[in-house]
Formats: structure tokens, C-alpha cells, sequence
């Protein structure tokens, strides 16, 4: 498909057009997840700037390298009436509580436009879920794209977590992560991409990123962008295909990450309960090494 269709195809996007019409979406939310740094704003700034014409690069969401990340807050950027991007905040780590947040944005627990603050308990984590429901949203037809820097290499104990959590966003979405490999003159995206691959990943899709100082617009840039979006909406309209209840699948979200949560609780209960014994353990054993001490000299 050339660009100038790929663009005409974006911008005509309608929930509508299906034999089953929209079944009560009436959006399509971009859900850019990833770690810190990765490109998340960035890629928001570059789809924006494809779509419009021009050679002048605004940037709506500010990007640039911050140590312990940059964005806080979750903001939506309309690409189209009809396509919103969200940036959510980036992770540091994959661990138990991080994650759970990023499940939380994904599944719009999280509120648009309220700063994402880790939390690092359970209770702090179902009451987010329960004042969700205060103004609940379930309209939204959720795609997530997860970002990752093509330079980034990945070791084996991190393939399993991300294989994890690919499988977790098919789960909550039904739709298994775009991935878009950033900085793609910098790294071996074509390894990074079979890595992606064996993990499940069914799209990936290399790009680079238009940044204020590399802004000038060129054919396989642009296309590369736009191709995540355009796979985006194939997702979409496949789903679509399908009878959908948009509030029943609210509901599965909401089941899941109560689950999830659950089972963080209870391996941390279980690291708490098996670190307790080994302490235990060792007091014991010094106690016998002292006594053992004191006989002797006796
Ligand atoms: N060369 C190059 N630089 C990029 C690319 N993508 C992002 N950058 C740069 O990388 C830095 C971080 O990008 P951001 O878009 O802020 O990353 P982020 O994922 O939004 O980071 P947080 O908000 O901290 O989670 C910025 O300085 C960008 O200009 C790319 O594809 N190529
Ligand atoms: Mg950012």
C-alpha cells in the first residue's frame, strides 16, 4: 500500500464500517506501553507529524532523555476523530507492583490525565480499581502498541517476563502488542524482531523516530509509522468481525487485574513466609554453633 493510501485509510478510519457496525465503541485508544526512555512520546510526536502536512515538528508530548522517565501523567493526543493515542507512563523495571500499573493504564483504570504513581501495596491497588468505577469507561476499543529501542538487548530472564506480559495484553484486549522497535539505524532490529517473534509477537514493526533534530520527512520513515497504525486498525476491524459486549469486556478486564493482583499477593506472602524460615534457620544454627562453643570449654 502506498502512503498516500495508508494516510486516506487512517483518516477515514470509522468504527462503523463493519457488517456488525461499531457494537458500542465509539474509539479506537492507541495504548502506548513500554520502559522509560524507550520512544513512547516521541512515537506520538512522529504519528502526528506524518498525518499532518508540512515539514514543521510540533511537539505535543515532550521527549527527551530523564533519568528515572519523563512523562507522569497519562495523556490522550487524537490522531483522527476517531483515533486517540494515549501516553502512559513508562516502566523501569518489570516487577510485580510496576507491572500491575501498567496492566492499570492499559485497562483504563487509570484515569486520562491523572499522574501514575506506583503503588506499592495491595489496597492501594483495588481502591484504584474500585474508584474506577466512579466514572467508567468502556467505549473505548483498546489496542496496545509497546515500544522498545532496537539497541536494547534482551536476556533470557527478561524474554520470559515480556512472553508474560505479551500474553497478560492479549488477555485484558484481545489483541496481542504491536511492537515497534525504536531506533532502528542504531540497533539489529532484524534480531530484535525474531526475538519478538519467538515470544508470540505477531507484528513488529521497526521505525524512526522524527525527532526536532532529525525532522526531515522521508518515504520509508513515514510509511513505517503510519504501518503501525494501519496494523492497528486491521486489529480493530478484525475484532470487530466478532459479536462484542463492550461492557462484559470491561467487566473480564476488571476480573483479570483483581487475579493478578491476587497472585502478586500471594507469591509476596510466600517469598515473606519462606524468608521468615531461612532467618529462623540460620538463628537456630548460630545458637547451636554458641552452645556447641561453650560445652567445649567447659
Ligand atoms: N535517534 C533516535 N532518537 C529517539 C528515537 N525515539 C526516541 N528518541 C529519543 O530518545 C529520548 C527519549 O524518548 P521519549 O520519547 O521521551 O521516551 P519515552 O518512552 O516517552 O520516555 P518516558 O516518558 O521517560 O517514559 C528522546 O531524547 C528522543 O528524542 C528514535 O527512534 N531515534
Ligand atoms: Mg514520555
Amino acid at each position: 500500500m502506498d502512503i498516500k493510501q495508508l494516510k486516506e485509510n487512517i483518516r477515514n478510519f470509522n468504527l462503523e464500517d463493519g457488517d456488525l457496525g461499531s457494537q458500542g465503541y465509539t474509539r479506537v485508544l492507541l495504548q502506548l506501553l513500554g520502559f522509560t526512555g524507550h520512544g513512547k512520546s516521541s512515537f506520538i510526536n512522529s504519528c502526528k507529524y506524518v498525518l499532518e502536512e508540512g515539514e514543521d515538528l510540533t511537539e505535543y508530548a515532550e521527549a527527551k532523555e530523564k533519568q528515572g522517565g519523563l512523562t507522569m501523567v497519562r495523556k490522550a493526543y487524537s490522531l483522527t476523530d476517531r483515533i486517540t493515542m494515549i501516553d502512559n507512563r513508562g516502566c523501569k523495571t518489570m516487577d510485580d507492583f510496576e507491572r500491575a500499573e501498567v496492566y492499570a493504564q492499559l485497562g483504563n483504570v487509570i484515569p486520562i490525565g491523572q499522574e501514575v504513581n506506583w503503588k506499592t501495596n495491595f489496597s492501594d491497588m483495588m481502591a484504584a480499581i474500585e474508584n474506577s468505577e466512579m466514572d467508567p469507561n468502556f467505549t473505548d476499543f483498546l489496542v496496545p502498541i509497546f515500544v522498545y529501542r532496537a539497541t536494547k538487548l534482551i536476556n533470557p530472564t527478561e524474554m520470559e517476563e515480556l512472553r508474560t506480559f505479551l500474553d497478560n495484553c492479549v488477555k485484558m484486549t484481545g489483541v496481542v502488542p504491536i511492537i515497534v522497535l525504536t531506533f532502528k539505524t542504531e540497533g539489529d532490529y532484524l534480531e530484535m524482531e525474531k526475538q519478538f517473534r519467538l515470544m508470540g509477537a505477531e507484528t513488529v514493526i521497526a521505525i524512526e523516530n522524527y525527532t526536532t533534530e532529525r525532522k526531515i520527512k522521508t518515504l520509508g520513515r513515514s510509511t513505517d509509522i503510519l504501518m503501525v497504525i494501519d496494523s492497528a486498525l486491521r486489529n480493530v476491524r478484525f475484532r470487530l468481525e466478532q459479536p462484542r459486549n463492550p461492557r462484559r469486556e470491561r467487566i473480564e478486564r476488571k476480573k483479570f487485574m483483581y487475579n493478578y493482583i491476587h497472585q502478586i499477593q500471594l507469591h509476596h506472602e510466600k517469598e515473606k513466609h519462606e524468608r521468615e524460615i531461612s532467618e529462623r534457620e540460620n538463628k537456630n544454627k548460630k545458637q547451636e554453633e554458641e552452645n556447641k562453643g561453650t560445652c567445649s570449654l567447659l
